[in-house]
C-alpha cells in the first residue's frame, strides 16, 4: 500500500495507533488536542551545528542572544537526540522512524511525514530550505510538494560544492552561490509564509543550509564573533531566527505558536585538513562542547544536539530538561497536539512527548534511544547508561575517534564526555542493555540509505554498495542466519575483541515492519 492509498483508506483518522516500540513509559497522555485552538508549529532546523555552539549551551566564543532568550521563554533540552548525519536525520524527523526504516537520503514516497498528516487536520504546511531526503534530486513523489508540503522554497540537496540549486515549489529557479546570504533568503521566505498563512493553523519547517560546509557569513557578521567564520555563521543564524520570532510576535501569533529550534547532527569538527584547505577554511568547525566527537559519530557529539521549545503558557518557561527526547518524537507529539492519527500500518519509533513538553512529566515518555550509523546499530542509551557495541561499523571516514571498539558502557550522568568505560564493572547493566539491543524491531528488509550516483536512472536503480556499505549489510544479513546461506564474517572480518558473547546478532533482523 502506498502512502496515498493508506491515507485514503485510513479515512483521516479511522484507525488508531498501536504499533508502539517497546520500553516507553506509558505516561497518561495529555488531551492537548482538545484545547480550544490548534497550535501553529514552527520548526527551525540548523545544519551541522554543535551542541556547544550556543551561549545557552555554554559557548564562550559565539553569541546567541535570541536563542538564549528563546530558552528563557521556553524549555531547553540537554539530552535531545537527532541522527549522525543530514539525510538520515531529516527522514527520522519527518517520519518519526529511525533511518533504518525511513531510509535517510533515499526516503521513499511511501513514507508518511507529519506534514502530510497535519494537512489532514486542516493545517497549511510550508518547507523552506534544505530537504535532503530525495537523494538530493528532483524525484517525483519524493520532493517536498509530494511529501506533505503545500509550499516549498529551497534546495533539495547540500552545499558541499559551494552552491545550492534552488526550487520555488516544483520549479527550479537557478543556482545560488552566495552562501553568506542564504540564511537571510530562507528566513525571508519563512516570514513570507507566516504572513500568508497567519489566519489558519500552519506548520513551517525552516531547514537552514548553514552551518554546513561550505559556510559563509555576510559583512555584518563576518569577523565579528570569537569563533571564527563558523562562529560568525552561527551568530547570523541567531540573528535571523530572531527576525523570524519577531515576525511571529508582530503577527500576533506568539501565544499560539509552538516554536522548536534544533539541529540535524553534531558539528563537522572532524573534517580532514585537506578539505579545510580546499575550501580555504570555509568549513564548519563547530564545538560539541563537553561531548565526544562530532558529525557522523555515534558518540554523543554526533547525535546529541541543542533543542529549545517555546509555547507560551503551555511549555514551562526557563526550564532545563534532561529527559531523553528525540526528533523521532515529533511525529506522535504533534499528533497529540494537532489531533491527527499516527500511521498504524508501520512501526513508529517516536514517543509522544506531550506530557514532557507541557511540564506534566519530568522524565518524559522515552526511556531509551538507539544509536545508528547508517544501517548499523551501534548501541543504546537507557536512563543514564549508554552501551556501545564492539567493532562498530563506522561508515563515515571523517570520524577520527573510533574508540576502543570494545564493548563500552558509559554513565552519561557523571561522564558526559564518555571517557570511562564501565562495562567490566557493571555486567548486569551491560546484560540489561544487551536485552534492549536484542529487542530492537528490525525492518524485514534493510534499506539502501545511500545517495544514488548521478547519471543513473533514479527511478529504477538499486544503488551499488560501496565496500563499507556491503560490509554493513553483510553483517546484517549474516545476522539473519538465513539457513546459514550468508557466512560473511561479522564485524567486518575482525573477531570480537570483547569477552562478551554476541548471540543477539542472530536475532538482529526479523520479519516485521517495512
Ligand atoms: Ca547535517
Amino acid at each position: 500500500m502506498n502512502r496515498r492509498t493508506f491515507l485514503r483508506n485510513m479515512g483521516l483518522g479511522a484507525l488508531g495507533y498501536s504499533l508502539a516500540p517497546i520500553g516507553y513509559r506509558g505516561i497518561a497522555r495529555s488531551a492537548a488536542s482538545s484545547a480550544d485552538t490548534k497550535p501553529n508549529f514552527v520548526i527551525v532546523f540548523t545544519d551541522d551545528q554543535g551542541y556547544g555552539d550556543l551561549g545557552c549551551y555554554g559557548s564562550e566564543t559565539i553569541r546567541s542572544p535570541r536563542l538564549d532568550q528563546l530558552a528563557k521563554e521556553g524549555t531547553r533540552f540537554t539530552d535531545f537526540y537527532a541522527q549522525p548525519v543530514c539525510g538520515p536525520s531529516r527522514s527520522a524527523l519527518l517520519t518519526g522512524r529511525y533511518p533504518v526504516r525511513s531510509q535517510g537520503w533515499s526516503m521513499p514516497e511511501s513514507e508518511i511525514t507529519f506534514a502530510e498528516l497535519l494537512k489532514t487536520v486542516g493545517y497549511t504546511t510550508g518547507c523552506v530550505g534544505k530537504w535532503d531526503v530525495s537523494n538530493r534530486r528532483d524525484i517525483k513523489g519524493r520532493v517536498p510538494n509530494d511529501q506533505g508540503f503545500d509550499y516549498y522554497w529551497g534546495t533539495l540537496g547540500a552545499n558541499d560544492g559551494g552552491g545550492v540549486k534552488l526550487y520555488d515549489n516544483r520549479e527550479p529557479i537557478g543556482v545560488d552561490r552566495d552562501m553568506a546570504g542564504l540564511t537571510k533568503r530562507y528566513t525571508d521566505k519563512g516570514i513570507g509564509f507566516l504572513k500568508a498563512n497567519k489566519d489558519k493553523p500552519f506548520l513551517l519547517y525552516l531547514a537552514h543550509t548553514m552551518a554546513h560546509s561550505v559556510i559563509d557569513a555576510t559583512i555584518k557578521f563576518k569577523g565579528k564573533s570569537k569563533g571564527g567564520l563558523y562562529g560568525d555563521v552561527i551568530e547570523e543564524l541567531d540573528y535571523h531566527t530572531g527576525r523570524l520570532l519577531d515576525a511571529i510576535d508582530e503577527l500576533g501569533l506568539r501565544n499560539n505558536t509552538l516554536v522548536i529550534f534544533a539541529t540535524d547532527n553534531g558539528p563537522w569538527n572532524n573534517m580532514q585538513e585537506i578539505l579545510r584547505n580546499k575550501h580555504k577554511g570555509a568549513v564548519a568547525w563547530g564545538s560539541s562542547g563537553p561531548l565526544r566527537e562530532g558529525k557522523g559519530s555515534t558518540w554523543e557529539g554526533g547525535v546529541r544536539v541543542p533543542c529549545i521549545i517555546r509555547w507560551p503558557g503551555h511549555v514551562p518557561a526557563g526550564r532545563v530538561s534532561d529527559a531523553i527526547f528525540s526528533t523521532l518524537d515529533f511525529m506522535p507529539t504533534l499528533a497529540n497536539l494537532a489531533g491527527y492519527e499516527v500511521p498504524k500500518d508501520r512501526l513508529i519509533d517516536g514517543a509522544d512527548q506531550t506530557a514532557l513538553l507541557l511540564g506534566e512529566s519530568e522524565e518524559g515518555e522515552r526511556d531509551h534511544f538507539y544509536y545508528f550509523c547508517r544501517n548499523a546499530l551501534h548501541g543504546v542509551r537507557k536512563g543514564k547508561w549508554k552501551l556501545l557495541l564492539p567493532n562498530r561499523e563506522n561508515y563515515y571516514k571523517y570520524v577520527k575517534d573510533r574508540g576502543s571498539n570494545e564493548m563500552e558502557l558509559y554513565n552519561l550522568e557523571s561522564d558526559i564526555g564518555e571517557k570511562r568505560n564501565l562495562a567490566k564493572q557493571n555486567p548486569e547493566i551491560v546484560s540489561e542493555m544487551l536485552d534492549l539491543i536484542k529487542a530492537f524491531q528490525w525492518p524485514a528488509k534493510l534499506p539502501d540509505t545511500g545517495i544514488i550516483p548521478k547519471k543513473r536512472n533514479v527511478t529504477s536503480i538499486s544503488t551499488k554498495l560501496g565496500k563499507d556499505d556491503s560490509r554493513t549489510v553483510c553483517s546484517q544479513v549474516a545476522g539473519l542466519s538465513l539457513a546459514g546461506l550468508c557466512r560473511f564474517p561479522l564485524f567486518g572480518g575482525l573477531p570480537p575483541r570483547s569477552s562478551f558473547d554476541f548471540p543477539y546478532f542472530a536475532q538482529r533482523c526479523r520479519p516485521g515492519d517495512g
